[in-house]
């Protein structure tokens, strides 16, 4: 049952023993929001626990209450309210297996969610974090700084450091408030920015294959199979050529099989939805992507060819 954000605050108030949880992969968002909210529930004299069925990432243990977060273990807490944030219940892994017959409060920003739980508060805004500082808002308690931390967290990874054209007047609204419940934006992109030498040196080996074709107008790396491999993640790669003057479209290529590659490209405006579905791909106008059943020399000859066919039509 669709539910307002009031709703949603009443429940949680009515509640005494609640389990909150997240999707697998868990973000800055996903984690942010549920410490958040436990934080909120604490300081209303209710027993919070978190349980997140993955990896945590390393840079958020600086919020307080990351230590306290747990594995689901097989037995059943004791609890008479879930909400699982920032994702469908289905994508929570094995955090909600066994508990049955326990009403599950869904609060998600994502309006691509399939509203299937008991009770759904779901809404187009920045992050889950922003949708639970309304709550404490409404809820017109003390903001302890637990809270507000672990919520100008979620707010700033799911906006880009305030960036995404996801961020809202609202958005800066709630951040302004959590700076003044104690939340610092140093102590939080100090932490959070934090990534492992093994991460940086990827990307420094990902940046030497940078190739600039077109006359400046398109910047590319290509991955092959080696450096795909050793990769952790390629995330914000292509972001960082992106910003290169002059550049209109931004690839990147890795090769995942010795023919099979995996191609994701950028623009400021041109629609690179034309190349991607040349390729059975599909995106938006300014991100898309395709897989090319081809060798990595192969599909770098293919991509470039439809990017400038695409540039001379534009
Ligand atoms: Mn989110």
């Amino acid at each position: 049952m669709k539910i307002t954000m009031e709703e949603a605050a009443k429940k949680l108030m009515a509640a005494q023993r609640v389990l909150i949880t997240a999707h697998v992969n868990p973000d800055g968002d996903a984690v942010g929001a549920s410490l958040g909210l436990a934080a909120l529930l604490r300081e209303k004299g209710k027993t919070a626990t978190v349980v997140l069925d993955d990896k945590l990432p390393r840079n958020l243990a600086f919020l307080p209450g990351y230590d306290e977060i747990r594995r689901p273990d097989g037995t059943p807490p004791d609890v008479d309210l879930l909400v699982v944030l920032d994702a469908d219940p289905d994508r929570v892994g094995d955090a909600l297996k066994g508990i049955s017959g326990v009403p599950l409060l869904n609060i998600d920003h994502h309006i691509t969610n399939k509203q299937t739980a008991d009770f759904y508060y779901i809404e187009n805004r920045a992050a889950t974090a922003e949708m639970i500082y309304d709550i404490a808002e409404h809820l017109a308690s003390s903001f302890p700084k637990a809270m507000a931390l672990a919520l100008y967290t979620g707010l700033s990874g799911d906006t880009g450091s305030f960036r995404f054209s996801n961020t809202r007047p609202s958005t800066f609204r709630a951040a302004a408030r959590l700076l003044e419940a104690g939340a610092e934006p140093h102590v939080v992109s100090e932490n959070f920015e934090v990534k492992p030498l093994s991460v940086f040196e990827g990307q420094v080996a990902a940046l030497r294959t940078l190739e600039m074709t077109s006359g400046g107008r398109v910047a590319g790396l290509y991955l092959d199979q080696e450096l795909t491999a050793k990769l952790e993640s390629s995330e914000g790669f292509i972001d960082m050529i992106r910003v290169i003057e002059g550049v209109e479209a931004a690839v990147l290529i890795r090769a995942l099989e010795p023919a099979r590659c995996r191609v994701s490209i950028r623009s400021k405006g041109l629609d690179v939805t034309r190349v991607a579905t040349k390729f059975g791909g599909g995106g938006h106008v300014r991100a898309a992507g395709c897989t090319l059943e081809m060798p990595l020399a192969e599909a770098k000859r293919a991509i470039q060819t439809a990017l400038d066919e695409l540039l001379a039509s534009s």
